[in-house]
């Protein structure tokens, strides 16, 4: 017996475009044409980095690099052992060859010998390899086949094209992530490549697989851990083997050490008193205990792992919502009910090796300093990396999981299946212990796409939808066998049927979940009238506006740098059949509620840095209307008729016009912060309709309190016409509307509330808002002389002269700023904490002046 052993095979490797005219082997043979590659890795990035081909990011690159995806590619690698190490290795134990991910259809072969075949990028494989290994040189060969060729050909071969919105139509039977194939935020690039680790293994016996489950009892006063652990003994002795498993709290202390002999499948169930509970951000801490497994035999450590559980309880409420059809849908953790904040995640890069553990922490940490709980895994995209479900664990961020399948109507046929439940299988045990997974989903939008061809609904036989042999059965018993606690839904969006269910199920607004795309997609509705658009859950929603100019700057020449130039075009990929849409939507928004001049270039209007500033206004707005409206309906216990909401999306994975609220650079846009201030704790809502002021105060606390509002209006000059002050008992974790005397204003006015906590004796700023006239563009917004005092190298504070919308700084270099895009009144004096903020040059905008170049951009 001995300890395992893992050798990366991380060096070495070569790649090389097949040559079709030759065998694989001779391919294999030929001296000319390698490159070095990088594994884990694949094809593109290393062309890249080898300078073979311009950098897709840049202009319009990507439509050159497209050849690469319809060549095969060969990868090549040799590791040496040396005799007595592998006479060791043949006498005693097993050696296999992991691959943790194959990237897409790949042949591999050891010493000339095929070991194995891979269609699927989301199955890791393993193979035992101990009798083709020799002394010496062992050669690892690896036939990459263009999935764009091979999807085609299976595509053929089971009855052609299926609808399906964004990509290649054979990405629906290609199981590698779909975004690969374009989407409407993001290039086409097929990558291939081993993209995950590629190791050997030496191991006379190790751990399998380790199962957790976790239930904390009602009360919350005890838990249970239930384990299950399967061991893989090479030489067939269990005897003399011994598990031992420990569990060490959130302080490292341990609270329970188990021993087992070994057996065909260890179990063992233990009790914790008084469990120190995992909380999502902003309503507890993220205790995590440490699990410990360890293979003994006698002393010797044969292998060991190590992971971290939480212990909470997490339901998805399902109940009536008084007063109205339907029922809710909002998830409680540790009995406290949850508004859910969030957002969409989609791959944070196109090439995804190049995205390191920090990146996925800061982008996760950007998350929670944006007020989220929860970021929904999506399912054109990847089961995520260890590192950003370790950053969701820790830093208190519930994750929703879809299974990979988006926007299309996927074929079923057995061989289908079978890949998919290698895939489903390989997904729930790696993930099914993390404290932040809440749900899994089983696919985007496929019911609604199904539904929008005929081909599901109501009155549809079931057989003309195949892919719910996916979501229905073969994903709910997947779950059910292995994850039993957790719960399954689905699909993104998805309704129960049932009685009283309209037409179209797939945007039901009183059952289940919903993506309310009336604003920016379908009839394009104003944003202000999100609220008509609302649904129990609210999966998705959102609007494009431009990244910063840093971005565009940075991808696109200054030649080409003008709103209606190709390259500029070609970074925004929405659209249909082909036809961009993205900017003359924007323009839309920009027109109905700015003004005309922003329809084209005009000398108030034509420079691309005031664009920037002008879409990223609107898109801040429409998320202001959608995040206050949607709260709002958080209303009380009982009639939560609103439980979540989920911006689509959180993140770029190139530089992009999206819908994305960070840019591809991880600079937040004005639209992460109006997202930021109305998912705060407190949170005030403010309309003005009709002459009408509307307000309600949103307390997300779990505790009550006596709050101070203080209600401003003034005249659009800036003259103060009315100003009132009164005590809000805000109930805990509830909505509570404001009576406010009518008003019936003939003109025009500007509508400031501000909420204020008692600490000590001085009053605490909490949380503002501000109605403006709307729409923006039927008034003059005069200079509001604007005046920033540096405070300190961190800190700045704002005043104004006169009511001022959407104050926005930018600075060369990163700030983590408090706030940003903030409405300032006159007499009124904000404090920014601007962290890196330094000696660097802000650049400053606002409703009424974007018109001049950064500071820093005259370079
Ligand atoms: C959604 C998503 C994506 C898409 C987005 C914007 O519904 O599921 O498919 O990128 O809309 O169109």
């Amino acid at each position: 017996m001995f300890t395992l052993s893992r050798i990366e095979l991380a060096t070495g490797w070569q790649l090389r475009a097949m040559d079709a005219a030759l065998t694989p082997q001779q391919n294999f043979s030929a001296v000319d044409g390698w490159l070095a590659a990088t594994v884990p890795g694949t094809v593109y990035q290393d062309l890249l980095a080898q300078g073979q081909i311009p950098d897709p990011w840049l202009e319009m690159n990507e439509l050159q690099v497209q050849w690469v995806a319809e060549r095969d590619w060969l990868y090549r690698t040799q590791f040496t052992l040396e005799q007595d190490a592998l006479e060791k290795r043949q006498e005693h134990g097993q050696v296999d060859l992991c691959f943790d991910g194959l990237d897409t259809f790949a042949t591999v072969w050891l010493n000339g010998v095929q070991i194995l075949v891979s269609d699927n990028m989301f199955v890791p494989l393993r193979q035992p390899v101990r009798n083709l290994l020799i002394a010496g040189n062992n050669t690892l060969c690896i036939v990459f086949e263009s999935a764009l060729r091979r999807g085609r050909a299976v595509e053929a071969e089971h009855g052609g094209k299926r609808p399906l919105w964004n990509g290649d139509s054979s990405r629906l039977f290609v199981r590698k992530a779909q975004y690969h194939y374009g989407w409407d935020w993001g290039p086409v690039l097929l990558t291939a490549g081993p993209w995950k680790p590629v190791a050997l293994q030496h191991y006379s016996a190790r751990i399998d697989e380790v199962d957790a489950v976790v239930e904390v009892a009602p009360d919350l006063a005890s838990a249970s851990v239930r384990l299950r652990t399967k061991v893989v003994v090479a030489e067939q002795k269990r005897s003399g083997l011994q598990l031992r498993q420990r569990l060490l709290d959130p302080d490292g202390r341990e609270v329970v050490c188990e021993a087992q002999p070994l057996t065909t499948e260890n179990s063992c169930t233990w009790q914790l008193d008084q469990p120190q509970l995992w909380w999502p951000a902003g309503h507890g801490a993220q205790a995590l205990y440490t699990l410990e497994t360890t293979l003994l035999a006698g002393d010797l450590k044969l292998h060991s792992e190590c992971r971290k559980i939480g212990l909470r309880r997490l339901r998805l409420i399902q109940e009536p919502v008084q007063g109205e059809a339907g029922s809710s849908f909002y998830f409680e953790v540790n009995h406290q009910a949850l508004f859910i904040g969030g957002a969409n995640w989609i791959p944070d890069d196109n090439l995804l090796n190049r995205i390191t553990p920090a990146r996925y922490r800061q982008r996760v940490q950007q998350a929670v300093d944006g007020n989220m709980t929860m970021l929904r895994v999506w399912a054109g995209g990847i089961y995520e990396d260890e590192a950003f479900y370790d950053a969701c664990d820790e830093l208190g961020v519930l994750v929703w999981q879809d299974f990979l399948f988006a926007c299309g109507v996927y074929p079923a046929h057995p061989a289908f299946l079978n890949s998919v439940e290698a895939e489903a299988r390989a997904a729930i045990r790696r993930l099914r212990h993390r404290a932040s997974l809440a749900i899994w989903c089983g696919n985007n939008e496929d019911y609604a796409i199904a539904e929008s061809v005929g081909l599901y609904g109501p009155d549809q036989p079931r057989a003309k939808f195949e892919a719910l042999a996916i979501y229905e059965d073969l994903l709910p018993a997947l779950c059910r066998e292995l994850d039993p606690g957790r719960i399954y839904w689905p699909g993104s969006p998805y309704s129960p049927t049932g009685e009283g269910a309209p037409s179209l199920l797939s945007s039901n607004q009183s059952t289940g979940d919903r993506h309310s795309w009336e604003v920016w997609h379908g009839a394009m509705h104003p944003y202000q009238q999100y609220k008509q658009f609302e649904g129990r859950f609210v999966s998705e929603f959102g609007m494009q506006s431009m990244p910063s100019m840093a971005v565009l700057q940075q991808a696109i020449a200054l030649a080409n740098l003008t709103l209606q130039s190709a390259a500029l075009i070609h970074h925004n990929k929405a659209g249909s059949n082909n036809v961009p849409d993205g900017h003359p939507r924007l323009v839309k928004y920009l027109i109905d509620n700015l003004g005309e001049e922003w329809g084209g270039p005009s000398p108030r209007a034509g420079s691309l840095d005031q664009h920037v500033y002008a879409t990223q206004f609107i898109q801040a707005e429409a998320m202001h209307y959608a995040y206050m409206d949607f709260r709002r309906r958080w209303q009380t216990p009982g009639r939560r008729a609103l439980g979540g909401a989920l911006v689509w999306q959180l993140n770029d994975c190139w530089p992009a016009t999206s819908w994305a609220v960070i840019d591809v650079n991880g600079t937040p846009k004005p639209a992460y912060f109006s997202i930021k201030r109305m998912l705060a704790p407190f949170a005030i809502g403010l309309l003005q309709e009709a002459g009408q002021l509307t307000a309600w105060i949103v307390n997300g606390s779990s505790s009550a309190c006596a709050l101070a509002l203080r209600l401003q209006v003034f005249s659009l000059d800036g003259s103060l016409l009315d100003e009132h002050s009164e005590t809000v008992n805000a109930m805990e974790n509830c909505v509570t509307p404001i009576m406010l005397a009518p008003r019936n204003e003939r003109q025009p006015v500007i509508a400031a509330a501000t909420l204020y906590r008692m600490d000590g004796d001085q009053p605490e700023r909490i949380a503002a808002n501000v109605a403006w006239p709307e729409p923006y563009k039927d008034h003059v917004w005069p200079d509001p002389h604007i005046h920033i005092e540096r405070v300190s190298s961190e800190r700045i504070t704002l005043t104004v002269s006169r009511p001022t919308k959407g104050i926005w700084l930018q600075t060369e270099h990163p700030v983590r700023w408090s706030d940003n895009f903030i409405d300032l009144m006159p007499g009124e004096s904000r404090t920014l904490e601007a962290p890196g903020l330094g000696a660097q040059a802000i650049d400053c905008r606002y409703l009424g002046h974007a018109a001049h170049p950064a500071p820093w951009a005259a370079k």
